[in-house]
């Protein structure tokens, strides 16, 4: 028997804009960092691009009746900036607006409620263009886009989510380069996480300023990844303190607790202006937590421009992607956020969870995806034990409801319940999407 969550859990899929959309210069849109990234020889694996991704656009309709054959009541999606504001500012587009109300309706008809995240990492490219995430200017057209988005679609968006990962964006989009807009700053980025931060301190303030008929839900959507030391060597635990302040605490800190880690403030100090902490502890009505593995960490030698490094994980079933599968990590860390936050700590949602595995159809059309199985059914019993231990979740949104564009990654990273047929657009529902449904409908025989 699966495990009993509280009556409301939302079980839920999640994606994001660019990663499933497709149709990039349609009805209007203007460009991202994506489309000019992608178009950047070496950029992504597979030279591909978001440009057909999912074709989402056009095959909403179908892509939501599949949600609702899996019985979900929940689905986390993304709004595209430049489909709102093809520049960034100005004028909202009438096209790009109505696409997400056919969506969002659709959703509801399918008794699935809408988590709407209002940056994927999609800046508009005009933006970028005038020093993107680096300058102050580009939180005021955010917080103006939070506006226009809270407006039209408050009365039917259940929750809304600023801002995705912001330390994923920080790092890897502006201190490493790997993902756009592709800048290798190094420390030098460090003002784009203040900027992130604040950018969702005023897309808050602006939602509840917009959303009409119904008060609005507003939470976040973190990454967090325990950080495990490489061995008992001090020099190998003092980069695993550094290294979980820049990833975790960075983020986390300034959201609940209105304060930087005391041993990265320096790294941001610079950037911050009267008032800004307070901009950015918003009150949450939830927080995300996108959870996929832990990472181990170690000092490097001498000669490397980093104190820190990752080393492999061993002992762990593995993903395709090479990520280790330690669901007892997720437990952990929702036991260990509650304790080390409580009062400020408010109602977590597991915002993102999954898992690449590269498995086709076989001849009968199966795909059969066991170790997806294994990882959901692994994660759910984590955010289960964490519940029965007194931690408040009320939600798990799998990543993904089907195969995407996966970064820099391109096509060759699977996250999908549902596979997709990048050739043909043919969606085929794996096992683990039979799996899901049947862990949801157990639930709902629970509640009768
Ligand atoms: C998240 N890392 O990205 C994103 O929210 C999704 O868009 C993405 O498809 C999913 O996880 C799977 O990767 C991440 O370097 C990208 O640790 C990189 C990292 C973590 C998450």
């Amino acid at each position: 028997m699966p495990p009993r969550f509280p009556p409301g859990f939302r079980f839920g899929t999640s994606t994001a804009s660019y990663q499933i959309e497709g149709a990039v210069s349609s009805d209007g849109k203007g460009p991202s960092i994506w489309d000019t990234f992608t178009a950047k020889p070496g950029a992504v694996v597979d030279g591909s691009s978001g440009a057909q991704a999912c074709d989402h656009y056009h095959r909403y309709a179908e892509d939501v009746r599949l949600m609702g054959e899996l019985g979900t009541n929940g689905y986390r999606f993304s709004i595209s900036w430049p489909r709102i504001q093809p520049s960034g500012k100005g004028r909202p587009s009438p096209k790009g607006l109505a696409f997400y109300d056919r969506l969002i309706d659709e959703c509801l008809e399918h008794g699935v409620q809408p988590m709407a995240t209002l940056y994927h990492w999609d800046l508009p490219q005009a933006l970028e263009d005038d020093g993107g995430w680096l300058n102050r200017a580009t939180i005021e057209h955010f917080a103006e886009y939070a506006a226009i988005v809270g407006d039209r679609f408050g009365d039917r968006v259940e929750h809304w989510v600023p801002i995705n990962e912001p330390n994923v964006i920080t790092i890897m989009g502006y201190a490493i380069g790997m993902h756009a807009p592709g800048r290798a700053l190094m420390f030098e980025a460090m003002p784009v996480a203040h900027h992130l931060l604040l950018a969702h301190g005023r897309a808050a303030i602006a939602l509840r300023e917009s959303v009409r008929g119904r008060i609005p839900s507003i939470g976040c959507a973190n990454n967090h990844a325990p950080m495990w030391p490489a061995s008992d060597d001090p020099a190998d635990v003092g980069a695993t303190k550094l290294f979980d302040g820049l990833w975790n605490g960075l983020f986390m800190e300034p959201l609940l607790l209105g304060r930087y880690p005391e041993d990265t403030l320096p790294l941001v100090e610079d950037a911050i202006q009267d008032g800004d902490m307070t901009t950015i502890r918003q009150p949450l009505d939830f927080y995300g937590v996108n959870y996929y593995n832990p990472m181990r960490i170690g000092a490097t030698e001498d000669d490397s421009e980093l104190p820190f490094e990752f080393r492999p994980i061993v002992g762990y079933p593995m993903t395709d992607f090479g990520w280790p599968v330690v669901p007892e990590a997720l437990r952990e860390w929702l036991v260990m956020t509650r304790a080390r936050f409580r009062a400020a700590l408010p109602p977590l949602m597991v915002t993102e969870s999954g898992c690449a595995y590269d498995i086709e159809p076989d001849e009968h059309g199966v795909v059969d995806d066991q170790a997806r199985i294994d990882y959901l059914e692994g994660h759910l019993e984590a955010v289960a034990k964490a519940i029965q231990r007194g931690v408040d979740v009320r939600g798990y949104y799998c990543w993904s409801l089907m195969d995407n564009f996966e970064w820099a990654e391109g096509y060759t990273q699977r996250f999908g319940l549902v596979h997709v047929d990048f050739e043909t657009q043919q969606r085929t529902p794996k096992r683990s999407f039979d799996w899901y449904r049947q862990f949801i409908a157990a639930q709902k025989q629970y509640a009768e």
